[in-house]
């Protein structure tokens, strides 16, 4: 298949499950309410992500409540779908290549834009720890494949097989068709990224997927390119994307939202100018999804996708909420 052509296809990838997680009884202050589209106004603790992950979000509050810095918040709230086996497009148990070999993704950045990332990783539970160590002990920002997964032995990984009986048997039967049809919402669309500000302000962010299922072997979407699938500047804010990430690094869409919320406008007006930049480049193709999350100095929140159905969770002093998020497409 030409490249062009499998990346218009790679848009309309199959189905996934898509995995709701239950939020832990022991968790403080977890509030199942739908939150209003659109909540806004913030404060300060605060984390948020993409889609309905609060079991990461409350460890990421967990965390922050404690006095802990954002970085660690957001690198211990989104090891939790990592390791979360029902979570089928993030970390271990995440569907595999068309190989059958699961490769991840994962970035994270901190206060000071330091940033790490590992692309098309093998073999290594827990990516976005990878990241972090990449960020804090090498002088490089991204590591991939081979050298990634050695640079993770080298710091005390340990070697793991990723791939589930469960994505293995769904991979078995995809190769009988290898056929590829859209389900919005549903089609592999549930990468974790997640934004927090800590109580002295700070801001952090992470992203970490096991990208698209059945991707060519070797491919890489937006989540771990900082910019693309995230980005934070202290000063002013932080995004984080979902969904097909050859249309997020057209636009380089993290970046371009927090720096039109340099510009004054506020995460919500940011996030939808994002999706209708990705909109003006596909006027003729809208079948299928992006959400952009976002978040400013004051903890105020955003968010806009292209097909309804995306939600992100907040958590803050004033409640644990799965908001539903508006979108350019109504129905
Ligand atoms: C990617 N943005 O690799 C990711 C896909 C996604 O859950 O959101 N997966 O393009």
């Amino acid at each position: 298949m030409k490249r062009r052509k499998f990346i218009k296809n790679s848009g309309a990838l199959t189905a996934g499950i898509l995995t709701t997680p239950v939020i832990a009884s022991s968790t403080p202050k977890v509030n199942n309410e739908q939150g209003p589209i659109n909540a806004a106004k913030g404060t300060i603790p605060i984390a948020i992500c993409t889609w309905d992950f609060g079991n990461a979000t409350a460890k990421a509050w967990e965390v922050l409540n404690a006095g802990g810095s954002s970085l660690d918040a957001v690198h211990q709230g989104v090891m939790v779908e990592e390791d979360n086996l029902e979570n089928q497009t993030v970390g271990t148990g995440g569907r595999p290549d068309r190989d059958g070999n699961v490769t991840l993704d994962a970035c994270i950045m901190d206060k000071d834009a330091n940033c790490g990332a590992v692309l098309a990783l093998q073999n290594i539970a827990n990516p976005i720890s990878v990241a972090r160590k990449v960020m804090e002990e090498t002088p490089h920002v991204m590591l991939v494949g081979k050298g990634a997964e050695q640079f993770a032995y080298e710091q005390g990984f340990e070697k793991k097989n990723l791939l589930t009986e469960k994505s293995k048997k769904e991979w078995e039967e995809w190769k009988k068709t290898s056929n590829y049809k859209p389900i919005i919402n549903i089609e592999n669309h549930d990468t974790i990224g997640m934004l927090a500000i800590d109580k002295n302000g700070d801001i952090s962010g992470a992203c970490t997927t096991s990208g698209m299922a059945y991707k060519m072997a070797g491919r890489v979407g937006d989540s771990p390119i900082i910019g693309a699938g995230l980005y934070v500047d202290n000063e002013i804010g932080g995004a984080t994307a979902t969904g097909v990430g050859e249309e997020v690094v057209r636009t380089v869409g993290s970046f371009l939202i927090v720096e039109l919320m340099r510009q004054g406008k506020s995460p919500q007006e940011a996030c939808e100018e994002g999706v209708k930049r990705i909109i003006a480049k596909n006027k003729d193709k809208q079948d299928f999804q992006i959400g952009f999350i976002a978040i400013n100095k004051n903890g105020d929140t955003g968010a806009y996708c292209i097909h309804p159905g995306f939600t992100y969770r907040t958590y803050t002093d004033e409640g644990h909420i799965n908001n539903p998020s508006a979108s350019y497409l109504k129905s």
